[in-house]
């Protein structure tokens, strides 16, 4: 079966809540594609206000992190059964912005994959690789090696459900984008090993984002490639102009 293609947006730290409805209400009539699944991954004071903004749409939202417990000392932190409770249905696990500011390492990520699954919500998994791995060619072995970690214990029905998105650092707020052909090349070798870890039923299913700079001028291009079933959005997410990624084949 066909994989339906899944845009996401990616608010990082941008949007008070009152802003948040705003733009809901702004983009409202132009997200609208069948085609598409589309979900706001917001901060997490706006979750609230942009689950009642978004009702009677088709529009999912996302949570941009969490933490592994369900409740207790933990100061700052926000629980799998919060984001539930509140709608949430996505959450965005390894951003390169978490995994770096945040020194967030494989084996926390592993485990907030495990947690989300045994929650209910569905991760969206980040992984990607520095300029400086690109460069010397070692970029392929170091985003199997998340994938690998990352994924431990994680089942074949559970893969089948979830997403994940490629995101080379050196494309994350640069304004440089990888050419159709990179995004492709790496969201194949991901599906490839997948279907290595699981089975081709598995590769098949999964739905893999690029992410990285992609934009209504670009999007076309990378989301006719085979294997890309979707864009994690950065700034292009905060402005009308998330319509025209959403309406890419229009
Ligand atoms: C970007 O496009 O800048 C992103 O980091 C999306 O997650």
């Amino acid at each position: 079966m066909a994989r339906k293609k899944i845009i996401a947006g990616n608010w990082k730290m941008n949007m008070t809540p009152s802003q948040a409805v705003e733009l809901v209400n702004t983009l409202k009539d132009l997200v609208v594609n069948p085609d598409v699944d589309v979900v706001y991954c917001v901060p997490a004071i706006d979750i609230v206000p942009v689950v009642e903004a978004v009702k009677g749409s088709d529009v999912a939202v996302g949570a941009e992190n969490f933490y592994i417990e369900d409740k207790g000392a933990y100061t700052g932190e926000i629980s799998a059964p919060m984001l539930l409770d509140a709608g949430v249905k996505y959450v965005i696990i390894g951003h390169s912005e978490r995994r770096d500011y945040f020194k967030e390492d494989d084996a926390l990520l592993n485990k907030k994959v495990l947690k989300a699954f045994a929650s209910g919500l569905t991760p969206i998994l980040c992984c990607g690789e520095s300029l400086e791995l690109r460069e010397r060619n070692a970029y392929k072995d170091w985003i199997n090696l998340q994938i690998k970690a990352d994924l431990e214990g994680v089942t074949a029905d559970q893969v089948k459900t979830m997403v994940i998105a490629y995101e080379p650092i050196w494309a994350i707020g640069t304004g440089k984008t990888a050419t159709a052909d990179q995004a492709q090349e790496v969201c194949a070798m991901i599906r490839h090993t997948i279907a290595e870890m699981y089975d081709e039923a598995t590769a098949e299913a999964v739905r893999i984002q690029y992410g990285g700079s992609m934009n209504a001028g670009n999007a076309a291009e990378l989301l006719s490639k085979p294997d890309i079933d979707g864009g994690l959005i950065g700034g292009a997410a905060l402005k009308p102009d998330f319509g025209k990624i959403v309406n890419y084949n229009k």
